[in-house]
């Protein structure tokens, strides 16, 4: 063997931290002082120097039973040894038709089909895709253009880009997919500062489809898709009124009307979905994350029957809808969202936001008046505090606040100058005291 492959299979150092190419991450400054975890229980981070951390944010808003679950543990452990992978095309397993049927009757009516993916990014293409296939198999083919919002995230697939509303995550990678547009974003600080739970102005914000259609004409549109709260731009909150609006905008124009709910899924706001918490049903339904508590990585778009019909046409062997990956509906996956839903059933994890959003709320909005802070919001178990940004050097002060908790024991997060908070649903009362007055240590103490 040639000294080289040798020294291939030594094991790496472990302080080699150079290879690893980080997602969404300050590389230099994370590999200078390393955040290393090394466990996961409940509620808590354990970190390589031994220090426990309050889980403010739900690792990536995805854990929401807490950390480590038993009966999801147990599943995982238990399939891996039974059945490690199936073929996913042209081939089944039981499990796989099971969680459907199981997250299909947790979904708003009419949300009767599941198409599997691996992420929240995958499961948007799926939808985009889905909702352009449709269009064309019902005859409406010149429906080609897909309608985002500006400050949407959609996760980092082409598609996904050129709908989201995100410039630092479109601008470098060129034109994205031909025939996208944006309506406008739904924050009014002006109007709407420190709002608890929903806003009450900009329900006429949804008009903004009108001006889209009149541009573009709805005979050239596919699809519409926003989250019905967004989440990775700094919570960004529907006006009352607003998505009940856009649901009867699309129906007047025949547009599809698509909610990713990959963070407001499975029980963050208080209700299973979005949909449910707004009685708004969306045609077409994203989500990932809490599907499976992240324990293993899965996505899926759910389908009211009225698209799935379309498709279900024509010689029975012929395949009907030319996607899907090597990974749909892992049994892995599935074992964990079969657990996961039996511990959010068992817990009443899917409403809990609702019981304890008000002393989450109380305790957020108290933290108005110290240094820095420009407005305050939340719905559920998802909460936003605005930082005013250091003069030249924006998200500078919250990504100091960021390091500031973490070395105080807190797990939160931040996007531009905002800190957002979206703790396991498991969350005790005391355990929201110390989270946000924690936080609120940390915004007295940073510059
Ligand atoms: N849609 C929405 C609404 C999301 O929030 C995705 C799609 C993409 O999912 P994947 O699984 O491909 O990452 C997301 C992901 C944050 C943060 O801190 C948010 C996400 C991911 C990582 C961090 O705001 N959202």
């Amino acid at each position: 063997m040639p000294p080289s492959s040798a020294a291939a299979l030594q094991p790496a150092p472990t302080n080699n931290l150079d290879a690893f190419w980080m997602p969404f991450t300050a590389n230099r400054q994370f590999k200078n002082a390393p955040r290393l975890l090394v466990g996961a229980k409940d509620m808590h981070y354990t970190t390589a120097d031994g220090r426990q951390v309050l889980d403010g944010t739900a690792g990536l808003w995805c854990v929401n039973a807490g950390h480590a679950r038993p009966k999801i543990v147990e599943a995982v452990q238990r399939q891996v040894a039974e059945l490690d992978y199936a073929p996913a095309f042209q081939m089944g397993h039981p499990k796989a038709f099971e969680f459907a049927a199981r997250l299909t009757a947790l979904a708003p009516k009419g949300l009767d089909h599941v198409f599997f993916t691996n992420s929240g990014s995958e499961a948007v293409d799926t939808a985009l895709k889905i909702a352009l296939a449709y269009q064309k198999a019902r005859g409406e083919g010149g429906r080609f253009r897909l309608i985002g919002r500006e400050r949407g995230y959609h996760g980092v697939g082409f598609g996904g880009i050129s709908v989201g509303g995100i410039v630092t995550n479109r601008k470098t990678f060129g034109p994205g997919l031909p025939g996208t547009d944006h309506l406008r974003h739904t924050y009014d600080r002006e109007r709407n500062a420190w709002s608890r739970g929903i806003p009450e102005h900009g329900a006429e914000l949804a008009d903004d489809l009108e001006r889209l259609v009149a541009l573009h004409d709805a005979s050239t549109i596919a699809a519409v898709i926003v989250e019905p709260v967004a989440g990775s731009t700094g919570v960004v909150l529907p006006p009352k009124g607003y998505l009940e609006r856009l649901r009867a905008l699309c129906d007047k124009h025949g547009l599809l009307l698509i909610f990713d709910e990959v963070i407001t899924g499975f029980g963050r706001l208080g209700a299973p979905f979005a949909a449910d918490w707004f009685g708004v049903t969306p045609d077409i339904m994203v989500t990932a994350k809490g599907i499976t508590n992240g324990v293993v990585p899965m996505g899926a778009a759910f389908v009211s029957s009225k698209i799935y019909d379309v498709f279900m046409n024509g010689p029975e062997h012929i395949i009907e809808l030319f996607h899907g990956y090597t990974y749909s509906a892992h049994p892995l996956a599935c074992a964990a969202g079969l657990a996961t839903l039996d511990t959010y059933a068992e817990e009443g994890l899917l409403t809990r936001a609702s019981e304890v959003g008000e002393r989450f709320a109380d305790a957020l909005h108290a933290l108005k008046g110290l240094p820095h802070v420009i407005d305050i919001r939340n719905i559920g178990l998802v909460g936003a505090v605005e930082l005013e940004p250091i003069e030249g050097q924006p998200t500078k002060r919250a990504f100091s606040a960021f390091l500031k908790a973490y070395e105080k024991g807190i797990m939160i997060r931040t996007t531009g100058d905002i800190i957002a908070m979206s703790p396991p649903l498991i969350i005790s009362e005391a355990q929201i005291d110390e989270l946000v007055g924690t936080l609120a240590d940390v915004l007295r103490e940073i510059d």
